[in-house]
């Protein structure tokens, strides 16, 4: 029988891409066109289909892999040509990103924003307007979204200036070259060269949101993934809806934004799924739990109010934190460390790279207390490996790679970039990497590669202050810890009290894999690694 590998076609500007999903698995039989994977840049998602038909024998890659043009995703049997070398698949590969001169500047009627090169795009819908009329875009700004049934991307302006007129509204159907705003101000009169940015057809939330707090049937094979497109997924994630509940009504199972629709109606009123039981499915109103409805309140009544819209961050973490707190049975351990030293070490270090980078005449990487954090616990979780674990039905995957979350706090809300491999990296390294992060974060530009992978997370406090909290632990991992502001205080050496500088800790776990002792040795154990930092290379 011919094997054939079937490699990454042209993806445009990626360069490399993860891949976030396998649609199929060896033994499959899959026919040319059908949708493999799925990969994701911090810009877009997007299926790669199959350039053959046959059966799959050997999956080349796994979650997580990094792919580019060329790369060998599986091999297949009984493929109907051998020889022929893999033709690129445009359906399903989209080549978002080809560069090319976008406005033509109008001397008197002013700049005209055309849609670029979007590859093998063609009659795209326009999904959202992102700026209006009077608007102010800067060069490179996206100004409207627009999706086929295989990824989105959003149309960035390829001039700065006052936005004078859109030219195409919602639903509209756009191709390269088509005009779509008119801008008057500041631009060059020079034809800019810009490639169309794929968005991402994710949202910020790494974990898709659920509304459903009861395990329904569930309509997709335990571990198999869910089959839909990326506009779906992202339809989906942005009502909170679990795809992996939902069942397809196309061929092959697969999920239309009508199936969404409609699950979605029913989990409102109360008919998605049935309990063990033989209950309704809660609604998320609280009632389907038996639980008292949700008070109504005119407020107005009382005094002035403001209503204000929830970002789309906000909600996204909302809905998770919501699952988590609702779905982990979540216990705290309280605890402090003593990091005089540490503290010490860290102000010295900071001087010294201060006058490093003076010298360098660069700017030196600024520690704080949350990259000597990440260090110790990377050592607590090498100890405690069941705290760098998750729960999968009756198994619990424990994890051999250390990448550790630290939620960041934004304008738009919460969100948790992870710095990978931080047992690989050192303490000035871990620094300038959430440095990083965190203005992308800041900047709102976290891609969902960024926050992907954690096996534990760290929530810091200590800029701002407080004692202690009771973090909600980040699904699907089974602890997480929240330090605060560390302060002088009298401890007892067993003969008189010395003034050292106490770090509060506040580690949450999930009762169902881990216990009171083991966390109270953790938190004991980090102490100690807080206290003497050589014991980290124990
Ligand atoms: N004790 C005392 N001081 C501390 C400290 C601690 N535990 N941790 C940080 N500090 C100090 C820093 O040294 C820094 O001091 P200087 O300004 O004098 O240099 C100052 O506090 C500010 O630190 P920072 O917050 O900028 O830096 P960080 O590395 O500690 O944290 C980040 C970075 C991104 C995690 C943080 O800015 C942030 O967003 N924290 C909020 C996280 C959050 O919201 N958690 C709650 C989640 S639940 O809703």
């Amino acid at each position: 029988m011919a094997l054939v590998e079937v490699k990454v076609p042209d993806i445009g500007d990626f360069d490399e891409v993860s891949v976030i999903e396998l649609l199929v698995k060896p033994g499959d039989t899959v026919k040319a066109e059908q949708s493999l994977v799925t990969v994701e840049s911090d810009k877009a998602s997007m299926e790669i289909p199959s350039s053959k038909a046959g059966v799959v024998k050997d999956l080349k890659v796994k979650l997580g892999d990094k792919v580019k043009q060329g790369s060998v995703l599986l091999v297949l049997e009984g493929a109907e040509t051998a020889s022929a070398p893999a033709a690129p698949t445009p359906v399903s590969a989209p080549t978002p990103a080809p560069a090319q001169p976008a406005p033509v500047a109008g001397a008197s009627t002013g700049i005209e924003i055309h849609v670029p090169d979007i590859g093998d795009f063609k009659d795209v819908a326009v999904i959202e307007l992102l700026v209006k009329p009077g608007d102010t875009v800067k060069v490179e700004q996206s100004l409207l979204t627009v999706e086929s049934d295989k990824a989105s991307m959003e149309i960035p302006s390829s001039a700065g200036g006052l936005v004078k007129e859109i030219k195409v509204k919602l639903g509209d159907k756009v191709n390269v070259g088509d005009l779509i705003a008119v801008l008057e101000g500041s631009a060059a009169a020079e034809p800019v060269v810009l490639p169309a940015t794929a968005t991402p057809a994710a949202p910020a939330g790494r974990v898709p949101p659920t509304v459903a707090l009861q395990p329904h049937e569930s309509a997709t094979t335990p571990g198999q993934l869910p089959h839909a497109s990326p506009s779906v997924r992202k339809f989906a994630r942005e009502l909170g809806v679990p795809l992996e509940e939902v069942k397809g009504t196309a061929p092959k199972g697969r999920i239309t934004q009508e199936d969404v629709q409609a699950f979605t109606k029913a989990v409102m009123k109360g008919e998605a799924g049935t309990r063990a039981g033989g209950g309704k499915t809660p609604a998320g109103s609280g009632e389907a739990l038996g639980l008292l409805p949700w008070p109504k309140v005119d407020f107005a009544k009382f005094g002035p109010i403001e209503r204000k819209d929830i970002g789309r961050i906000r909600k996204i973490s909302g809905a998770n934190l919501h699952r988590n707190w609702v779905m982990i049975p979540h216990v705290t351990n309280h605890d402090d460390a003593d990091v005089t030293d540490l503290e010490a070490f860290r102000v010295q270090l900071n001087k010294e790279n201060d006058r490093a980078g003076k010298a360098a005449d660069d700017a030196g990487v600024k520690v704080t207390m949350l990259a000597f954090l990440i260090k110790a616990c990377v050592a607590a979780l090498k100890k405690f490996p069941d705290f760098n674990a998750s729960l999968d039905g009756d198994q619990l995957v424990l994890k051999q790679y250390y990448h550790i979350g630290f939620a960041a706090d934004t304008p738009g809300g919460l969100v948790v970039p992870v710095i990978k491999d931080a047992d690989k990296k050192g303490i000035l390294q871990i620094s300038q990497e959430m440095g990083e992060l965190a203005k992308k974060a800041r900047d709102g530009k976290l891609g969902p590669a960024d926050m992907s992978g954690a096996g534990f997370t760290i929530s810091s406090l200590g800029g701002i202050g407080g004692r202690y909290f009771t973090p909600i632990i980040n699904a699907p991992e089974v602890a997480i810890l929240g330090v605060c502001k560390s302060r002088m205080e009298p401890v007892w050496d067993g003969e008189q009290f010395q003034p050292r500088l106490m770090l509060p800790l506040s580690l949450a776990w999930d009762h169902r894999v881990i216990d009171g002792a083991t966390a109270a040795r953790f938190n004991a154990y980090l102490g100690a690694i807080l206290a003497d930092f050589r014991r980290t290379m124990l």
